[in-house]
């Protein structure tokens, strides 16, 4: 196929998923066309631009693995930040030669199957030019990653603040937001209030911080990479490689086998001692593998974290707050953010807290000098930062309207409204001829992008090719397979000690979203196990024709 607007494939998003399939697909000899709302490549790395965001994940478990993309590229960091994984993506983009394929600036709005024709059609919406056009596609692949749907709060009065206020998810690209000398308020303390909070207190006049929930934040040691560490790390690569893909989810590591109870007091400590220092998630995702299943392993986990980090804080009161000797919800069943010094920015004398809690103070409205809180009180601003997430894991696919065959609802938004029903997280019964990546029901949060990016591209194509060598024109997901799947992802997230916490994995902060485990948290081995033996089983779950 291929005129200007006819392909074999319509990816949506040009993050790690979008450019890694367009890669693929194009080498396996697909058209292809990138439709991305941003106007440069890197998916949530392009619109995250607000101060301070980097990745939480270390080199090397943030990048793609394929021998190109790293023989000739230079980490500067061992956490970069965003604008050096923006220089990241432009080089993937050029090794790969994928920016032809790429139409930026703009957003999907739409999408309907043509059952007959075995056809997408696809709106585009041109947000330079303001116009609409359509393409037709046989398949459509959404890459549109976990946290592009970004969530604001419906406060009252927002329009009569008369200040500046953006989401960190659509902080002006521009950069030209000025804090030097203002009065700062941070809405939220996910991983990008830590972030933000820890960028703009030195310059602010004023921070003031509204906190709902503590993050029981573990430290970010950031060394940089001089010239030596990154030879060290292209030799190594084949080995890490390997473990990249076989790990639990994308890392360099595995939780340790042990449970916490079977092993000596001066074992334990030992091994909390090495995994906190290592300066990253291990602490979390490294730590015994019963730390998030036992309620008494999870409390000697957090009471060795409490008590390295809550000292830092010098305030007792304010320590309790940020911290507090007995945690919100079991340590790590939110997710755990990194932070440089987060907790010494509280102590500085123009940083306040305000500590919110859905009982007994809220923010009640914005005022044209601020916010006021529900106790009545008014916090003068002139920037609000909200880094208050995302509709996240499934609300980048349900904010298009995509209509499919009818079955299970008129489009995906629909079909979810209950709940989520996919199969094996890539694709959904009354959809055929559309996969997601980085999506609900699949390891996503609980997996690095890249890693699920290559595993996902790699089964998309394999299935394409597939279809093409046998003459199939058409792949859809029954029923009855979407609602095993589902039944297994939800079985599997109510064990351990997850479900206890209101969090995005579980769609907590979204008003009126079902409450379901959104992530397939079983690991990457068993996804990657599952996705290719339905692939060798000539597409189990499925109806080709
Ligand atoms: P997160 O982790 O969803 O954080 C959002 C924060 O905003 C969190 O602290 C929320 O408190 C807070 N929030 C949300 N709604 C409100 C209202 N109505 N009032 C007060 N506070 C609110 O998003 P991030 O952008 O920080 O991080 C997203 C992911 O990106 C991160 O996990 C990494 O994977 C990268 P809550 O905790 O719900 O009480």
């Amino acid at each position: 196929m291929g005129n200007e607007s006819c392909f074999d494939v319509v990816i949506v998003g040009a993050g790690f998923s979008g450019l890694y399939l367009v890669h693929r697909l194009r080498e396996a000899g697909f058209t292809a066309r990138v439709v991305d709302e941003g106007s440069d490549v890197g998916g949530t790395w392009y619109w995250n631009c607000y101060p301070g965001a980097r990745v939480d994940t270390k080199v090397p478990a943030y990048q793609f693995t394929g021998t190109e993309t790293w023989a000739d590229w230079t980490w500067k960091e061992r956490f970069p930040d965003r604008n050096h994984i923006m220089e990241y993506f432009h080089h993937v983009g050029k090794v790969w030669d994928v920016y032809p394929n790429i139409q930026f600036d703009s957003r999907v709005t739409e999408a309907s199957w043509d059952d007959v024709s075995c056809h997408w059609s696809i709106s585009v919406l041109n947000k330079t030019s303001s116009t609409s056009t359509t393409l037709r596609a046989q398949y459509l692949v959404l890459c549109t990653g976990f946290a592009s749907k970004p969530y604001i709060p419906p406060y009252p009065d927002m329009d009569k603040f008369r200040g500046e206020c953006h989401h960190t998810a659509r902080w002006p690209q521009s950069g030209g937001v000025d804090w030097k000398g203002k009065r700062v308020g941070i809405i939220g303390t996910g991983a990008s209030g830590v972030q933000a909070t820890q960028a703009m207190y030195k310059e602010a006049a004023q921070l003031t911080v509204f906190q709902r929930t503590p993050n029981l934040a573990l430290p970010m040691s950031n060394p940089t990479m001089d010239g030596e560490a990154n030879s060290a790390l292209r030799r190594d690569m084949p080995d890490l490689v390997k473990t990249i893909r076989t790990s639990h989810a994308g890392f360099v590591y595995n939780m340790v086998p042990e449970v916490t109870t079977a092993v000596s007091n001066d074992d334990r400590l030992k091994t909390y001692e090495q995994l906190f220092n290592s300066g990253g998630l291990e602490f979390w995702l490294g730590n015994y593998s019963d730390m998030l299943l036992s309620e008494e392993a999870n409390k000697l986990a957090y009471d060795f974290y409490h008590e390295r980090t809550a000292p830092r804080i010098k305030d007792p009161k304010m320590a309790e707050l940020l911290l507090p000797k007995t945690p919100p919800h079991p340590f790590g069943t939110k997710r755990v953010s990194l932070e440089q010094d987060y907790f010494e920015v509280f102590n500085q004398p123009h940083v306040q807290l305000v500590s919110l809690s859905e009982e007994n103070n809220s923010i009640a409205r914005f005022v044209p000098e601020g916010i006021q809180t529900t106790d009545g009180k008014v916090y003068e601003l002139d920037l609000i930062v909200l880094a208050t997430g995302f509709d996240s894991v499934s609300g980048g696919i349900t904010s298009i309207d995509i209509k499919g065959t009818g079955g299970g609802g008129s489009n995906i938004a629909k079909k979810w409204s209950g709940g989520v029903y996919t199969h094996l997280g890539i694709s959904a019964h009354g959809f055929p001829n559309m996969f997601f990546t980085y999506g609900p029901q699949a390891p996503t949060a609980f997996a690095t992008g890249p890693a699920t990016a290559e595993l996902q591209g790699d089964w998309i194509t394999t299935c394409l090719r597939h279809m093409r060598v046998h003459g199939y024109n058409k792949i859809e997901t029954n029923e009855d397979a979407e609602r095993e799947w589902r039944e297994h992802v939800l079985d599997v997230g109510e064990q351990g000690l997850f479900p206890q916490a209101k969090s995005w994995y579980f769609g907590d902060n979204i008003p009126g979203k079902p409450r379901e485990a959104l992530n397939y948290m079983a690991g990457m081995p068993e996804y990657r196990k599952r996705l290719w033996n339905c692939a060798s089983e000539g597409y189990s779950g499925y109806t080709l024709s």
